[in-house]
């Protein structure tokens, strides 16, 4: 599956051509990244998708109605991009890193337009970032600086999303990456660029079978609630610092001989990101109890 315009989608076959489709009920939810099994439409000049199989990995949201719904399939690392313009919000990344993390997905922050430079108050937070573990590339769509690193980051055959605030360069990232052979699909990124913001996911071919799925920017992301790492919620810094707490069920809030806490007190885990966590921490409690307790499963 390579894009979708609501119920209309692009799909590509074993021999790379490009077919349009549609999915065969209104129960299948089909996203970018999926592989699907499909069936000629003898009465249209379409296919009509009738089966998603198993995905691999996925990225989930939690919708409106705050269910689960899958945002792309089958990526094995996300590219979260962040710019000095429009400015971050960093409980967004959080959430995204979240996401990744409780999915088993790598994740990389992507820093563009860098050539606007940093400021002192990003720097501290990338900082941190980097203490937490997560791998930045600093590049500007712009000039091309850091670009080749971004490939570089991208192992052979991966497929990598883009996500992230809107505006922040996710589509010129694309048009930059395209290699020359695929100038005219570059050709109509780099039309839209500055004008038109990403309606649909769309997956684009680069070298050694890397991907990239670029998608709509975002004002705001809620990870899907049953799709969190119960315990740490996808925060890594928790995932390391849990063994040190006095209860197995502590949930890192108010807990006495809280290890997580502790660390954030004397801020060797970084305090932002410790608020983050309680945040989501909070959602998920929210979510929860208006949904009823969880099922086991
Ligand atoms: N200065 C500067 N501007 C950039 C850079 N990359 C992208 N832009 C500009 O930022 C604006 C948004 O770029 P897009 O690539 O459309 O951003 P996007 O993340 O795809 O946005 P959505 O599709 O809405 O999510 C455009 O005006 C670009 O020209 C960069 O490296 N430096
Ligand atoms: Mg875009
Ligand atoms: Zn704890």
């Amino acid at each position: 599956m390579v894009a979708t315009f609501g119920r209309h989608m692009t799909v590509r076959d074993a021999a790379g051509r490009q077919l349009r489709a549609r999915p065969f009920g209104r129960s299948l939810v089909v996203v970018c990244g999926d592989e699907v099994r499909c069936r000629a439409d003898p009465l249209h000049d379409e296919l009509h998708v009738v089966e998603v199989l198993p995905r691999r990995s996925a990225l989930y949201r939690a919708n409106a109605r705050g269910r689960s719904e899958p945002v792309v399939a089958n990526l094995t690392r996300l590219l979260v991009v962040l710019a000095p313009v429009p400015a971050p919000d960093l409980f967004v990344v959080d959430r995204y890193l979240a996401a990744a993390e409780s999915a088993h997905v790598g994740a990389t922050l992507v820093v563009n337009k860098e050539e606007l430079g940093v400021d002192e108050e990003l720097s501290a937070e990338l900082v941190a970032y980097a203490r937490a573990g997560y791998g930045a590339v600093h590049c500007s769509a712009h000039t091309g600086v850091g670009v080749g690193a971004l490939l570089a980051a991208l192992a052979p055959g991966a497929v990598a999303a883009l996500v992230g605030q809107s505006g922040v360069g996710k589509s010129s990232l694309v048009a930059r990456l395209l290699p020359e052979e695929r100038l005219a699909i570059g050709e109509l990124v780099r039309a839209e660029e500055g004008r038109h913001t990403t309606t649909a996911a769309r997956l684009f071919d680069l070298t050694e079978g890397r991907a990239l799925i670029d998608s709509p920017g975002v004002r705001d992301f809620a990870p899907a609630i049953e799709s969190l790492e119960p315990r740490s919620l996808g925060f890594v810094e928790v995932e390391r610092l849990s063994p040190g707490c006095r209860f197995l069920d502590c949930r890192h809030m108010r807990e006495p001989g809280c290890a997580v806490r502790a660390a954030a007190e004397a801020a060797t885990f970084h305090p932002r990101r410790y608020e983050s966590y309680r945040r989501l921490r909070r959602l998920r409690e929210e979510l929860t109890a208006v949904r009823g307790p969880e099922r086991k499963r």
